[in-house]
This record gives C-alpha cells, sequence and structure tokens, in this order.
C-alpha cells in the first residue's frame, strides 16, 4: 500500500521547483541559516521537533544526490558543514539526524538538493 509520502514522489524533470522560490523569498519561510551558498529553513511538514532543510542556494544540474558531479564536492561539504551549524543552533548536538533522499525510490519529492536535519527527540532505526 503506497503512503502519502510515497505518493508524493515525483520524477526528476530538471524543472524549477518550490525551493527556487524560496531561496528568492517569493514564498516565506522559516530561515534558521543562511549564507552566500547555503539556505537552511524548517520544513513544512516536520517528522521530529527539529526538521530543517538545508539546501544550496545554486543548484547547477543537482537535482538529487544521484546526479552529483566533481564539480559539486565543495556545495556538498558546505551543506554537510551547515547542518552542524544548524544542529548546534537548535540544540540538539548531542544527536540528531541528517537524511538525503535521492530518487523516486527514497521517496524524493523536490528535485533540488535538499539535506534534512532531524532531531529534538529519540530517532530509530531502521528507518522507512
Ligand atoms: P524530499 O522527500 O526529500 O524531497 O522532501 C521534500 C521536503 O520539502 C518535504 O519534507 C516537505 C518540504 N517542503 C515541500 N514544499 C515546501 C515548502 O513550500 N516550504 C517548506 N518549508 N517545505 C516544503
Amino acid at each position: 500500500e503506497a503512503s502519502a509520502r510515497e505518493a508524493a514522489a515525483t520524477a526528476d524533470t530538471g524543472a524549477p521547483t518550490i525551493f527556487d522560490k524560496i531561496i528568492a523569498k517569493e514564498i516565506p519561510s522559516t530561515i534558521v541559516y543562511e549564507d552566500d551558498k547555503v539556505l537552511a529553513f524548517r520544513d513544512i511538514n516536520p517528522e521530529a521537533p527539529v526538521h530543517v532543510l538545508v539546501i544550496p542556494k545554486f543548484r547547477d544540474g543537482l537535482t538529487q544526490l544521484g546526479k552529483a558531479e566533481a564539480r559539486h564536492w565543495d556545495i556538498l561539504g558546505e551543506l554537510l558543514y551547515a547542518a552542524k551549524i544548524v544542529a548546534e543552533k537548535e540544540g540538539i548536538l548531542d544527536g540528531f539526524r541528517v537524511v538525503i533522499n535521492s530518487g523516486p525510490a527514497a521517496c524524493q519529492s523536490v528535485y533540488h538538493l535538499h539535506l534534512h536535519l532531524l532531531g529534538g527527540r529519540q530517532m530509530k532505526w531502521p528507518p522507512g
């Protein structure tokens, strides 16, 4: 039986996404961290007390982790380090989780690479 989450998964068409509008501040979001390359904002559908999305401001073909190329090394590192900065700001350095859904089989629904930072509760393993 397909969950609503699985049903929301879409294909990677390379088209602009809602995250471009969030970066441009054309639609509102609750921003928790921003620098010249990275934006972090609260997920609209939180799965934990802290659920922040960390995204590159420039997509450069990086619709999903599965499309990463060597030229993306720097931004991939920036995203992971920004997740640590946000975890510290949110007071969850004692335990947090970072998730990247890549592609339809992982239920990716927005094709602009993003890292989910989750915490503020006891996380379980394995994930679904
Ligand atoms: P993923 O399955 O990894 O592609 O997750 C995409 C996430 O993006 C999902 O948890 C919900 C979130 N999201 C989608 N649209 C919006 C939006 O307009 N604003 C915010 N803050 N989050 C959004």
